[in-house]
């Protein structure tokens, strides 16, 4: 039995060399609603393909570790009853169960790694919760960065994180944090977080070029790095406008008493709810943003003969 299933069209992209770019799954199964959520899957492997990568939707179903998803099995993840939302602590939980889940950032990087996969898009990582200095909620997503040498591409952290306390712990984890065309970290439904990046690159092809020394350096320099990509203006909501409404589905999480694993998904439905389905819109053109520059820079690795 081997570990994982590598689809048969990721398996002949990664022989020939040609590009791939890995999706994660808690974005299906927890992060939207069905059928919004199928729709997005849909859509951001198609402007993957569009642009020249393949695919590799990464996600446990049944107990089987899946890099690439066939038609049926995305439709049976993003329609599947309580799928469990799987990280680095319960990956070999679900398959040791034959359970089905949605992996996060964390396991997603795990999985791709493992099957040669150096880039990865997705929305936006885990990262330090607000009041972690008494919850200790700070995201696995953030050990894995410093760990396993895989390119994410996200539209930064969530506003509901603490953004500063997240890039001081990416900082000493040793993770590059890389802004993509403009100086301010991205704070995902809004362009700006008022926080300048430690790293800035302006086009595919350098991020690619910094991928490509970094694997060269990887028998001392070993780890995973954030690139953060800015929504698109047309589909931000400004920060003002997302502050308040982020106040509010947080101060109702804490009363609730929601915690743990559970938070980030909570307070992506509360805030869909207050937002009337604006934060869906915004969150589906981000994520789409992202597949767009992550095939670019896989198209451009591959060109250096850089895989993984
Ligand atoms: N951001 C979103 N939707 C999501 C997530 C992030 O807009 O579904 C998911 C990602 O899979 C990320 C995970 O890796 O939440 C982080 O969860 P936690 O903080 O429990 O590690
Ligand atoms: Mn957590």
């Amino acid at each position: 039995m081997t570990a994982f299933d590598i689809s048969p069209e990721v398996a002949a992209a990664l022989d020939a060399g040609t590009a791939v770019v890995a999706l994660e799954s808690t974005i299906i199964t927890h992060g939207m609603p069905y059928p919004d959520n199928l729709a997005m899957a849909r859509s951001v492997e198609g402007l993957i393909r569009e642009a020249g990568a393949t695919p590799a939707t990464i996600a446990v179903i049944d107990g089987r570790l899946h890099v690439g998803l066939d038609k049926d099995q995305a439709e049976a993840l993003a329609a599947a009853q309580a799928p469990l939302k799987l990280s680095r602590a319960d990956l070999a939980f679900a398959m040791a169960r034959g359970l089905t889940g949605g992996t996060t950032v964390a396991a997603t990087m795990m999985a791709a790694h493992a099957a040669g996969i150096a880039v990865f898009a997705t929305g936006g990582i885990g990262g330090v919760h607000r009041g972690a200095e008494t919850s200790f909620d700070i995201s696995a997503d953030l050990d894995e960065l410093a760990r396993t040498p895989v390119a994410v591409v996200c539209a930064g952290a969530k506003a509901i994180l603490d953004i500063p306390k997240t890039l001081e712990v990416l900082e000493t984890r040793g993770v590059p944090v890389i802004a993509y065309g403009q100086d301010a970290v991205p704070a995902f439904w809004s362009r700006d977080s008022g926080l300048k990046a430690p790293l800035r690159l302006d086009s595919a092809d350098d991020i690619a070029g910094f991928i490509a020394t970094r694997a060269e350096l990887s028998a001392f320099e070993h780890g995973g790095m954030l690139i953060a990509n800015p929504v698109p203006q047309a589909d931000e909501i400004p920060t003002e406008e997302m502050q308040i409404v982020i106040e509010r589905a947080v101060g109702e999480a804490q009363q609730a008493g929601i915690g743990g694993k559970a938070v980030t998904p909570w307070l992506l439905e509360r805030i869909l709810r207050i937002t009337d389905g604006r934060s869906l819109r915004t969150n589906i053109a981000l994520v789409e943003n992202n597949a767009r520059l992550a095939a670019e820079i896989a198209v451009a690795l591959a060109r250096k003969g850089r895989q993984s």
